[in-house]
């Protein structure tokens, strides 16, 4: 009997151990840390382009970004492309865009295979 709750008791360890300490490093899965335009900010003119950079390196495959006018029309060139030095690296190509309020949605997948996906906006003001 000491021994059978031993065993048990070892097995409530091991089980502990990889609903803890496992998780930690297995789901370091990708961020985005950076976008140009930032993030809610306010521009004068449109850029070329919208870049996004993520804390780690993102897979190549089914990667997606799209600029989304406020009545949710895609605007963006759908030329998504990825930096070949950089694959945090992902940007797309966007005509001259009218003032307005504009969101990026973007999903790439991890490293370690999870899917990440987001969204930001950016406004574009109207010239004085
Ligand atoms: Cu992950």
């Amino acid at each position: 009997m000491m021994r059978c709750s031993a065993t048990f008791l070892i097995y409530i360890l091991i089980a502990l151990f990889f609903l803890t300490v496992l998780p930690a490093t297995v789901s370091a899965h990708a961020v985005m840390v950076r976008s140009s335009p930032d993030k809610d900010s306010t521009i004068s003119q449109s850029p070329p382009q919208v870049d996004i950079w993520f804390n780690e390196n993102v897979m190549s495959a089914h990667k997606s970004l799209a600029v989304i006018n406020s009545s949710g029309k895609r605007v963006d060139n759908k030329d998504i492309k990825q930096e070949a030095l950089d694959p945090s690296h992902i940007f797309t190509s966007i005509p001259s865009l009218p003032p307005d309020t504009y969101t990026v949605r973007y999903r790439v997948i991890s490293a370690d295979t999870h899917v990440v996906s987001g969204k930001f906006s950016f406004t574009v003001e109207k010239p004085d």
